[in-house]
């Protein structure tokens, strides 16, 4: 593999060392050419930041030489991203490209702050100190100088730069505070290829969408085009073609080569998303040096010939040239600005490759998902004021009211929460004006202060990005996925953005959100598979993720309320599955005894029910039946026939969180009777039941266990879906069989 490290630090000296002497120099304050926003002496200044960028990248490579280091993807060719730093307030938040090095060191020095390339050493060594990650990753990013962390799926911040810059809106309109300025404006980065994402293609769209309806979203877009994805070129003239001219966003092209020229087309374009509030993209030229990282051999898929030819498009090459020329610094100076920074770089990767790393497991976990079980119980049973429920309410309060089912019970309880909390918001696809595909959300929109319950486009993605944007501004989302099966095509703004937030910034940012999710099968007269979806393993292995999954409608009000209270006190992102089948079952075992509705109790401490807490529904000596959501319900009839039939009584219980299980508890209720059945409405295989047999051997439990679940399929349409969704038949077989000592 050809190392081009040599080429492109000695070819740069060489450069510089054979451009012409100024005739003289010319003062700090002069402006750097005719027309220039940037003075001589700011220049320099902003030149010396790309310079600093450049040697944290070839100290990373002499690093790794030393396996000190484990990142070397740079920001070599893309220095010109410092600019675009200097074109905004070091306030305005900023979600960066992995080469956006230029970016960070010149908000640093905004800032005042001399820790930048230290931060990112940090960084590339895994060092504990690191600042924002705590060397769980090499990101940018810092709390103090408004750049929340990237993961490295690319395009995926995208979502939530939009969602904050619609925040940043929303609440300045409700004169809700926020974490930034009510006149910031948000700025995301990425690459030529990463614009292709249907991510970063769902976010432009979205932010489109909300500003053609006059919405404000001051967000700027900002794409330093290198024309390459690790080896796939992109087509000459792609992102303007595809961009220009899109909807109402603002387009503004730069030469990323040339600084001052960058730095005048991104202050014109940042002003203007600051002052009109509208989305805007900044497509800056920029090359890529030393290929995609360290590791990557350029040469498999690009001639040496055009490598050279890049390196000969250097920024710092072209930077040079253009100081020297206008008098700002003579080469001997930028020689010398070169060498001095390359040896106080080198200095602090030897600083900082002895700092600590993490050392044990506990220390990784930390910062994964903290809850605090006392803070919650008492937010959890925090009611809002009588005044301002009835003003909410009308005349009647929902306890005031007769009992009910399980959607109405989350109606009431959202509203509640939106009486509660001003900072709450719910939005998601027909929400507003319908109320809901199920009428959940009926009326909400009219109770709520306007723009507090909102219909957002047809984009799951672009739901939870904006869910993640309004958590970073402290604000409170309840974001609704219309059903379970459309949750998986946006899994990861969840999966891989949202739960990972604080663990990837060591807790210094949180998105706390409560996503409701309508789910699971046995929707009678309506559905095949995409309406019925019980798959829900792909939550259920989310590192720290809460997954509530009620049955009935006082569970359903009281856990919404505790998933509410757990994103306002620790961040906590939660998941909310309402099982669409039970929304307006009023019944349990014989049509009309009313067993499957509940009179309303507001939050209180009585009402409030933990994080991980079961309950059991029913008491019996013979049998454990353990399950949850329509499972429960089945499992509760088939119980009172086993009791009727066969004088079997069996012990019910009901998990009712999926993450974290009641795992103690589900032990004790299975030490009970020594015979457990789990009934899992989900699938076969990665269905819920696969864990809770594990924690009952991991327990120690050593009586009898089985399970039934629904199969491994799709679910068809009309009355063959019951041939695959679990049956009350089946539960009870099995339960005749295991009490029988089968
Ligand atoms: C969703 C996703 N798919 C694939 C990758 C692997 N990957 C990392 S960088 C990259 C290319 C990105 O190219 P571009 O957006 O042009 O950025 P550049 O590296 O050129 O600055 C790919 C495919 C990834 N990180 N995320
Ligand atoms: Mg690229």
């Amino acid at each position: 593999m050809v190392d081009r490290v040599p080429f492109v630090d000695g070819g740069f000296s060489e450069f510089v060392r054979s451009l012409p002497k100024p005739p003289s120099l010319r003062r700090a304050d002069d402006p750097l050419r005719a027309g220039s926003l940037l003075t001589c002496g700011q220049a320099v200044a902003l030149y010396r930041v790309q310079v600093e960028s450049r040697h944290v990248d070839l100290g990373a490579r002499n690093l790794k030489k030393e396996n000190k280091a484990f990142y070397t993807i740079g920001s070599s060719g893309h220095e010109g991203n410092a600019a675009v730093a200097a074109a905004l307030r070091p306030t305005d938040p900023a979600f960066l490209h992995y080469r956006s090095g230029g970016f960070f060191l010149e908000r640093a020095a905004q800032l005042g702050r001399e820790d930048g390339a230290y931060a990112m050493l940090l960084g590339i060594v895994a060092s504990s100190d690191e600042p924002i990650a705590g060397g769980r990753h090499k990101v940018f990013g810092h709390s103090e100088m408004a750049i929340p962390p990237q993961t490295s799926t690319i395009a995926s911040h995208l979502p939530k730069a939009v969602g904050m810059a619609f925040g940043i809106g929303r609440a300045a309109r409700l004169g809700l505070g926020t974490s930034s300025p009510a006149d910031a404006i948000v700025v995301c980065t990425f690459g030529d290829a990463s614009i292709n994402h249907s991510t970063a293609q769902g976010a432009i769209n979205a932010a489109n969408w909300a500003a053609a309806q006059g919405q404000p979203v001051p967000v700027l877009f900002v794409c330093e085009d290198n024309g390459i994805g690790i080896s796939v070129q992109t087509p000459h003239g792609w992102v303007h073609a595809a961009n220009a001219a899109r909807g109402g966003m603002l387009y503004a092209a730069c030469d990323g080569l040339d600084l001052d020229q960058t730095f005048t087309v991104a202050s014109e374009l940042a002003e203007r998303v600051r002052i009109e509030r509208r989305p805007a993209m900044l497509h800056m030229r920029t090359v890529r040096l030393l290929g995609h990282a360290g590791s990557d051999n350029e040469t498999v898929y690009r001639s040496l010939d055009e490598i050279e030819a890049t390196e000969a498009l250097d920024p710092l090459r072209t930077g040079a040239r253009l100081l020297v020329e206008c008098g700002a610094a003579s080469p001997d100076q930028l020689l010398a600005m070169y060498e001095a920074e390359r040896g106080r770089v080198h200095d602090l990767g030897r600083l900082a490759s002895t700092r600590p790393k993490l050392t044990t497991a506990a220390d990784v976990l930390k910062p994964l998902a903290p809850r605090d079980a006392d803070a919650i119980a008492q937010e959890a049973s925090r009611l809002g004021s009588e005044e301002e429920r009835r003003r909410f309410w009308g005349d009647k309060l929902p306890e005031e009211q007769r009992p009910a089912g399980f959607a109405q019970h989350v109606n009431w309880a959202l509203g509640d929460l939106l009486s509660l909390y001003p900072e709450a918001f719910l939005f998601g696809e027909d929400v507003a004006k319908k109320g809901g595909v199920y009428g959940v959300t009926r009326e909400l929109v009219r109770r709520a202060k306007r723009g507090r319950v909102f219909d957002t486009l047809l984009d799951e993605q672009t739901i939870l990005g904006l869910a993640i944007g309004f958590g970073h501004l402290g604000l409170l989302p309840f974001p609704e996925i219309q059903y379970l099966a459309y949750l998986h095509n946006a899994e990861d703004q969840l999966r891989g953005e949202a739960a990972s937030l604080q663990f990837f910034s060591n807790g210094q940012y949180q998105n706390p959100m409560v996503v409701r999710i309508a789910g699971y099968g046995y929707q009678k007269g309506f559905g095949g598979h995409f309406h019925n979806d019980n798959s829900v393993s792909v939550l259920r292995d989310i590192p720290g993720l809460v997954i509530a999954s009620p049955a009935r409608g006082d569970d359903a009000a009281a856990q919404l309320r505790t998933c509410a209270a757990a994103a306002r006190t620790g961040g906590s992102v939660c998941v909310f599955l309402e099982p669409i089948a039970l929304y307006g079952e009023r019944d349990l075992h014989a049509k009309g005894d009313g067993l499957w509705t509940a009179a309303y109790a507001p939050a209180s401490p009585e009402s409030h029910v933990a994080i991980g807490k079961g309950r059991v529904w029913r008491d019996g000596e013979h049998l454990t039946l353990v399950s949850w959501a329509n499972g429960l319900w089945m499992s509760l009839r088939v119980a009172e026939k086993l009791e009727r039939e066969h004088g079997i009584r069996c012990r019910v219980f009901d998990l009712r969180w999926l993450a974290p299980l009641p795992e103690a508890e589900l032990l004790l209720h299975a030490q009970h009777t020594g015979r457990v059945l789990v009934v899992d409405e989900t699938r076969k295989s990665g269905g819920v039941s696969e864990a809770i047999l594990t924690a009952l051997v991991d327990g120690g439990f050593e009586g009898k266990m089985r399970r039934v679940t629904s199969e491994d399929a799709f679910i068809p349409l009309g009355d063959a879906a019951n041939l695959v969704l679990l049956q009350e038949e089946a539960i009870e077989a099995a339960a005749l069989e295991l009490s029988r000592g089968r």
